[in-house]
């Protein structure tokens, strides 16, 4: 169903409904299905992250431009098409309105995912790992959008941190610089994607949705804008832990290095690097992660939508 959109732009059923009647939606992005995960598991991934978010009482809005038009929320051939596509363009802020405009197929990343959601009053997104500073940076100056993302478009981000291939330290410099708050759900240490332990200590530290509500509330209340992240620790069960990982991505990083990956290619390649070297352990992780995340993030937007609490000033 199109809408009177000013470009080609339309809503699942299941999601017009939800915004109509103000009931919770969590928004996913889809390049963690074309280039963050391989065939069937990416598929698997996304439909049950789709499951966990309705059973949580939210709706799920997967956005991804199919042949030229925004879709804020997918229908399932649409999601099985994307998830076997080979060449569906990851599509960042400077592609969005691109593909859009040429008639193309893409996958949009978090800074992509964020603005789609904004734009249809969605407040709540789930992922896996935000883009960021990757190693080398300060040579190559390749910054994720996302960061940048983070600090203009009013959403709340629940990862799992930062992807652990980037420079973290830096990344989280970045989000300090541009104003982002990073928030720790439950726990002193900010987690490394695949691992609960990163070794730094969160810039901010919350342990209930209801929490992480009131602190968006408050901050719109005061016209602060921009969004935030949250970063959601893998459950223990299912991490890698940091020593172990630490080897892997440095093997990566070095074979990303000697084949000359550069630009957008890069997190895609080092994602399927590891994916290899740990013979997919790296995939049941990330898809636990991700599981984990939607699940925080409709009981934020569920929590969003309940009446907030009056609070002043003790005299
Ligand atoms: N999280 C994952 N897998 C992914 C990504 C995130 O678990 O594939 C994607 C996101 O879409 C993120 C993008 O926005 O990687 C970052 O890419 P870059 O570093 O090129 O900005
Ligand atoms: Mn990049």
């Amino acid at each position: 169903m199109t809408n009177a959109s000013p470009f080609p732009l339309s809503y699942s059923a299941e999601v017009r409904d939800a915004l109509d009647t103000g009931k919770p939606v969590v928004a996913l992005e889809s390049t963690i299905i074309t280039h963050g995960m391989p065939w069937p598991g990416n598929l698997e991934m996304a439909r049950s992250v789709e499951d966990i978010i309705r059973q949580q009482g939210a709706v799920p809005a997967t956005i991804a431009v199919i042949e030229g038009c925004l879709h804020i929320g997918l229908e399932d051939e649409m999601l099985v098409a994307l998830a076997k596509s080979k060449d569906a363009m990851k599509v960042s802020r400077a592609d969005l309105a691109f593909a859009v405009a040429m008639g193309k197929t893409g996958a949009t990343t978090v800074a992509a995912t964020m603005i789609a959601a904004a734009n249809a009053g969605i407040d709540v997104f789930a992922t896996g790992g935000i883009g960021g500073v990757h190693h080398g940076a300060e040579n190559d100056f390749d910054i994720s959008a996302d960061l940048g993302e983070l600090a203009c478009t009013p959403v709340i981000v629940v990862s799992a941190g930062a992807k652990a291939i980037l420079d973290i330290p830096k990344t989280l410099e970045v989000l300090e610089t541009k104003g982002v708050p990073v928030v720790t759900f439950g726990a002193a240490e900010l987690p490394a994607f695949w691992s609960r332990q990163s070794g730094l200590e969160s810039p901010l530290r919350l342990d209930s949705a209801e929490e992480i509500a009131r602190f968006q509330k408050t901050r719109e209340a005061m016209k602060i804008g921009g969004g935030m992240l949250i970063a959601n620790p893998v459950p223990e069960a299912e991490e890698i832990p940091r020593a172990e990982m630490q080897t892997h991505i440095h093997a990566a990083l070095e074979t990303a290095k000697s084949r000359g990956i550069t630009g957008k290619a890069v997190t895609p390649f080092l994602l399927a690097e590891i994916f290899s070297i740990t013979q997919g352990r790296s995939l049941s992780t990330n898809i636990a992660l991700v599981k984990n995340n939607a699940r925080l993030a409709a009981d934020i937007a569920v929590a969003l939508a309940l009446p907030t609490l009056s609070m002043s000033c003790l005299d």
